[in-house]
């Protein structure tokens, strides 16, 4: 579908018909162009299959005329691609039903990136925008039977180098910095001239593989008389009632001049206001009132229901009738900055309610943005709902989502920080290129502005601490002049400043605009008392874990810590001789300039060196584990001051050592079974401050929980040597201290190497509200007796159920199996002589005596040689 979704004809057309008894009526035509395409490079005479929606190294690769891009050192064999011209052509048929309409349009979702469109021979558009919607007016050049459409794609690099030459000087770019892979343009950066994801160019996670293509869909529509183009509804919610209002929009030829259109309103199914227009030949714009009495309203996740509504408006005259569909949920949603004593809140409202922001940063989930399926997206975000995160940031180096996402993310109630598509670069100002952002961003505002999820608009990512921070503007101003720094700045300002919030005022007024992330306002950096903050002297700053719980900022949008990908992972795209870390193949999956140096650094301080390969990728995750959650807990035990924790990043979009949580396979590392703990609603956390440990509960609910709070100390061979008791009452949406241990009295009774407390929070018939283990030592100073583990497993229903036991203390027990699915838990601590028992979908084909066969169970003390 274009700019905005339709209701399908098909689906709408029996209720109206019943509703409004208009058979008779003539409505828009649409016709998918998805078949029949061929492809070739432009000096090339062969066609070849193609697939639109699609991209050059996927058609490439489905002819067999490459290998797969993520095996191995592919990718720097493939850097051929980006430097050529393709071509892609289709042919359809078109009726004389068709070419009678008045209007008739071709309409693009998505190129990527500089395309010539041609239809029957004769040049119809050209694009440099793979985030706009190109509308193509196409009556007069159609022809009654076969119709011949190509489309042709200039290589974006030498698009790039044009443009450079033009201006004759180089913008910062990180992105570019970071691809010396298959950089054939020298010093000239190329992407930020370009309208197209800035991480095709390479990124510190992600391989060089700038494509070309029709990625989103084509069709033709046609229609007579008018049609409803866009459907707004505003919203004001009392206390009992929502006060609304649609915005329609309708397009009329010249025939529909002066005539008399119904048009109603109907939520759900029924209809809720009606009005008569009359209609002028072009654009009409109408405004109608209506209300919802006990709105049920949207919450984010955690919270309370996602409660949506159907609103539909069904436009009919005597000849001819159109309808447009819009799922809304209603809610208020407020950025609240306002002085208190450690500077400027910075804190998301939601129906009224201050909500702590639990999540993580979001990248495409392939550089081949055609790949990921439904299944993929509905995987990804039922992983970060299941984890109890609330928001996600959708990072401005990569792509505005599609339908799906979004439509996901408004189901599970995860609330979306919105960067515009920039990042870590500077960039142009020019006219041509500040035209092309300003349709963009209304296209895209007005495309997303519909769904709850929506939280706020960002200018970008980083592109502020970078002139600012990172030493930008002086190296600009040394290396090419003041004039030439001082216009780089301007074209910040224009874009960032000006266009951008200018576009959210007058597209979605109701919703908050930031002009950079990290800052501290407009056009100021980041700070610690007010504004978002990405914290990083952890990872590139070498500081250490415990550094997350004295930087505290207002909102953390960006922190994290990287691993590599478990071993099962690491095969898929390795052979056996690359195993170490340090072979060519594993350090070109490993595309940061400090990565596994950082990661060995700061393994060594708090685990021992472990034995081998594999023991080495299980040890990173439980280190990137460890420190996420260090900074997690940190942010949230101090709610009063920090009100929103993301971590940098959920996901991959290649086979790569990186910051996520989730492998490019899907599978869950070590951090994502830690976030899905520290996400919990009610969490216990600990710190200790001077010789008293403090034990705190967290609460994220919006109601007091009265429980038991209980505390056993105990030795790794399982005997209690301490316990305490004592009723709490633990407070809505806040953080407190409910205990706090003097350490001094318990060093003359427990050996702290050998040693830990179990904190448990219990509600009403003993049910366990929230557990947690606190250790004294360094995970290497922990002294990890020799434990037996067995396990068992059943069937039950669609799960394994697999129970896990252990004579003596086990730290970090991680279950492999011969499974594509993510189990209930993973890399738990199991304490002596006790059993977990974990649930594992079986996914379909999974045979009991293979997936039996296939577990393997290892635990730190294993990782010791
Ligand atoms: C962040 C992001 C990315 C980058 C990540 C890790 O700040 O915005 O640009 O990949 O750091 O270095």
């Amino acid at each position: 579908m274009c700019s905005f979704s339709k209701t399908p004809w098909l689906v709408f057309f029996p209720v109206y018909l019943t509703l409004f008894g208009c058979s008779q009526l003539e409505s828009p035509l649409e016709l998918e162009l998805h078949d029949k395409w061929t492809f070739k490079s432009v000096e090339d005479s062969v066609w070849r299959p193609a697939s639109v929606p699609g991209t050059i190294h996927l058609d490439l690769l489905e002819n067999g005329l490459i290998e797969d891009p993520f095996y191995r050192l592919n990718e720097h064999e493939l850097q051929w691609i980006d430097k050529k011209d393709w071509e892609y052509r289709t042919s359809f048929h078109v009726s004389r039903e068709w070419l009678q309409k008045e209007e008739v349009e071709l309409c693009f979702d998505g190129l990527d990136t500089y395309a010539t469109i041609f239809l029957n021979g004769r040049s119809i558009e050209a694009t440099d925008n793979m985030h706009r919607v190109y509308i193509i007016p196409v009556k007069h050049f159609l022809k009654e039977g076969e119709n011949l459409l190509r489309v042709v794609f200039d290589s974006p690099i030498r698009r790039g180098i044009q443009k450079y030459d033009q201006l004759g000087y180089k913008f910062p770019d990180l992105g570019n910095d970071l691809a010396e892979i298959g950089k054939v343009e020298g010093q000239k950066q190329v992407s930020v001239f370009s309208r197209k994801a800035g991480y095709h160019f390479g990124w510190d996670w992600g391989p060089r593989l700038v494509t070309s293509g029709i990625w989103k869909s084509v069709e033709l529509r046609s229609w007579s008389g008018f049609r409803v183009d866009e459907l707004y509804v505003l919203q004001d919610i009392l206390p009992d009632r929502a006060l609304l209002t649609a915005q329609i929009q309708i397009d009329a030829t010249p025939r529909c001049n002066g005539e008399t259109v119904n048009v109603d309103v109907v939520v759900n199914e029924n209809i809720r206001a009606s009005m008569k227009h009359q209609l002028v030949a072009g654009k009409n714009e109408i405004e109608v009132p209506f209300e919802i009495l006990q709105p049920k309203l949207w919450w984010p996740n955690g919270l309370g229901e996602q409660a949506m509504y159907n609103i539909t408006v069904c436009v009919s005259s005597d000849n001819y009738t159109d309808s447009l569909k819009r799922r809304i949920g209603l809610r208020t949603i407020e950025l609240v900055q306002e002085p208190d004593s450690f500077g400027t809140s910075f804190y998301f409202r939601v129906n009224g309610v201050p909500v702590f922001m639990k999540g993580a940063n979001y990248i495409p989930q392939d550089v081949f943005l055609t790949r990921p399926t439904n299944r993929n997206y509905d995987f990804l975000l039922t992983s970060a709902e299941q984890a109890h995160m609330n928001m996600i940031r959708v990072w401005g180096g990569g792509i505005y989502e599609n339908d799906m996402f979004y439509d996901l993310c408004d189901e599970k109630g995860l609330l979306i920080w919105q960067d515009f598509m920039f990042a870590c670069a500077m960039y142009p100002g020019d006219s041509s290129f500040v035209n092309n952002v300003e349709k963009e961003a209304e296209h895209q505002v007005r495309r997303l502005r519909h769904h709850p999820s929506i939280a706020l608009w960002c200018g970008n990512n980083e592109n502020l601490s970078a002139w600012e921070n990172w030493g930008w503007k002086d190296l600009v101003t040394a290396e090419q002049g003041a004039l030439i720094a001082d216009s780089m700045w301007r074209s910040y300002e224009k874009v960032f400043h000006e266009v951008l919030p200018g576009a959210v005022k007058k597209w979605d007024e109701s919703r908050p605009y930031w002009s950079s992330s990290p800052s501290s306002s407009t056009g100021v950096t980041e700070s610690m008392t007010e504004g978002d903050a990405h914290y990083w002297w952890v990872w590139w700053g070498k500081k250490p874990f415990e550094n997350y719980t004295k930087a505290i900022p207002r909102f953390m949008s960006e922190f994290g810590f990287q691993s590599f990908p478990e071993f099962s992972s690491v095969q898929k795209y390795t052979a056996s001789s690359d195993h170490d870390i340090y072979s060519e193949v594993m350090t070109s999956h490993q595309r940061s300039s400090i990565g596994n140096e950082t990661i060995e650094e700061y393994m060594l301080r708090d685990f021992n060196p472990p034995k081998d390969f594999e023991s080495f990728l299980y040890v990173s995750q439980l280190l990137q584990a460890y420190g996420v959650e260090t900074g997690i807990a940190a942010h949230r035990r101090n709610r009063h001051r920090c009100m929103g924790t993301l971590y940098w990043q959920l996901n991959d979009c290649w086979p790569v050592a990186s910051w996520s949580s989730i492998d490019y396979y899907g599978k869950w590392k070590a951090l994502h079974y830690a976030a899905k703990k520290s996400f919990e609603t009610l969490i216990i956390s600990s710190e200790i401050v001077g010789s008293t440990l403090n034990i705190y509960v967290v609460s994220d609910s919006l109601q007091h929980a009265e429980g038991l709070l209980e505390l056993s100390l105990m030795d790794f061979e399982g005997n209690q040597t301490d316990s305490w008791r004592d009723s709490i009452r633990v407070l809505a949406n806040q953080s407190n201290v409910y205990f706090a241990i003097n350490l001094g009295e318990l060093s003359s009774k427990i050996n702290f190497n050998e040693s830990l407390l179990r904190a448990t929070f219990k509600g009403e018939n003993q049910r366990v509200l929230a557990e947690k283990y606190i250790y004294f030592a360094r995970q290497k100073d922990l002294l990890l007796p020799e434990a037996k583990i067995d396990f068992t497993v059943e069937v039950d229903h669609d799960d394994y159920l697999l129970t896990i036991s252990s004579d003596k203390f086990a730290k970090s027990v991680f279950v492999f199996a011969n499974s594509p699915l993510n189990f209930s838990d993973n890399y738990f601590d199991l304490l002596p002589g006790s059993s977990k028992t974990i649930r594992i979908p079986h996914g379909r084909n999974t045979n009991f005596q293979n997936f039996k066969n296939s577990i393997e169970i290892r635990s730190l003390r294993d990782t010791y040689p």
